[in-house]
């Protein structure tokens, strides 16, 4: 190890030892109204996708509680860790002190086994929000729940809302998981109904595109990894709101709380208004199909069809499994298709911009650029005309829009 490696290394630790014990919080110096809120992990049974396997809860449930806040209140929140190993809960996009992040041995220490760890901090900011466990892959066996926070002063027109939290469980434990992925077969999607057989790879004239991506060591085209047995909505691959009334409009909250799944989203009924994205209200426009990434927040606000319930359905972006959620009372006002992503399109898309796998890291080595050599090298090739094309029959592969 070099000496200015070594120095570097004693710094960061100073650093960020520092960092997890400077609080730099005053507390509610201001006086403002108080929430408290208490939320409990524990490791037990739970039967999300057809067997019962060890999950982890938050106050006994899988998504945990809502956590309902209003802009201009003082918030404190204890976490309880029950189970047998360490945690954190991370506030994922909100404003607070640095110390109650919830990244364990960045910002905030790990919570222990059998201790509880006291959050505060003053909310500034309106919007859909959420929390999730930052240690290891709890976030995948269920420590993850809603934020929502009420702004000082309603702007937007609806009458009720409703929190969707969306999610992906596997029966297996997530760290084999995780040990399955690194021995990269293909057997999940296979297991998935999503792997593209050669033949039909063949038939439609895309063997040398495939050709290609295995010289470059990549599996067959899919888009995502996991074999997930079960697509959640609030917990439940179908789950049933019957309490609203046609003609209501309800701000539906929806977070992707999954793992490692992005879906298409469609709803039934006249005209869904997407209002917010990622807690931030946006221009309102009028939009059906939606694709929702891991971790984003949307906020759309529907009616209560005359004639039925609403249905609200996802699809995980690979097309290997689905979620519903029903609005309302009655015959089933149904969502627009979302049809399955084309793969050997995809691939073929790709193969012609010679995409070149297995680039290596860029050194740090500030008195060399070897930028441009590197984009000569290992870059896709593409003329501008090529890029317009590609991208628009990519678009088509990934999805019919209307
Ligand atoms: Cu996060």
């Amino acid at each position: 190890m070099k000496i200015t490696t070594i120095i570097y290394l004693v710094l960061f630790s100073i650093v960020g030892a520092y960092a997890q014990t400077e609080k730099s919080v005053e507390g509610n110096v201001d006086n403002l109204p108080v929430r408290e809120y208490t939320l409990t992990l524990r490791e037990e049974q739970v039967n999300k996708a057809g067997k019962p396997v060890m999950g982890m809860t938050v106050n006994g449930q899988i998504p945990g509680p809502t956590l309902d806040f209003n802009e201009g209140e003082y918030v404190i929140i204890y976490v309880k860790n029950e189970m047998s190993v360490e945690s954190s809960i991370h506030w994922h996009g909100m404003l607070l002190p640095n110390f109650y992040d919830g990244v364990p041995y960045l910002s905030t220490p790990p919570i222990e086994p059998g201790k509880t760890l006291k959050y505060e901090f003053a909310i500034k900011q309106n919007g859909t929000y959420w929390y999730h466990s930052h240690t290891m892959l709890q976030e995948q066996s269920g420590v993850f729940g809603s934020i929502v926070i009420q702004p000082k002063e309603k702007t937007l027109d609806y009458d009720m809302e409703q929190v969707l939290v969306l999610s992906d469980w596997t029966n297996e434990k997530p760290r084999d998981v995780m040990r399955f992925l690194k021995r990269g077969t293909e057997w999940y999607n296979i297991r998935k109904g999503t792997a593209t057989p050669l033949n039909q790879v063949i038939a439609r004239g895309a063997l040398g595109a495939q050709v290609d991506f295995w010289r470059q060591r990549m599996e067959s085209a899919d888009i995502a990894d996991i074999y997930y047995p079960a697509f959640l909505i609030n917990g439940k691959e179908n789950v049933e709101y019957p309490e609203f009334k046609p003609g209501e409009k309800i701000r539906l909250r929806i977070i992707d709380g999954s793992a490692s799944t992005s879906f298409w989203m469609a709803f039934g009924g006249p005209d869904p208004l997407l209002v917010s994205a990622d807690g931030k209200d946006v221009v309102p426009v009028k939009r059906n199909k939606t694709f929702i990434a891991v971790a984003e927040t949307y906020d759309f606000i529907v009616t209560i069809p005359e004639n039925g319930k609403l249905e609200f359905k996802i699809m995980a972006q690979d097309g290997s499994g689905s979620a519903t959620a029903y609005l309302g009372q009655g015959p089933i006002v149904a969502a627009p298709d979302v049809s399955r992503p084309d793969k050997i399109a995809m691939m073929q898309q790709m193969a012609k911009m010679k995409m070149k796998m297995g680039a290596p890291a860029l050194k740090f080595r500030p008195g060399k650029d070897e930028r441009y050599q590197m984009k000569e090298k290992w870059g896709m090739q593409m003329d501008d005309n090529m890029q317009m094309e590609g991208m628009k029959e990519m678009d088509m592969g990934m999805m019919n829009e209307d």
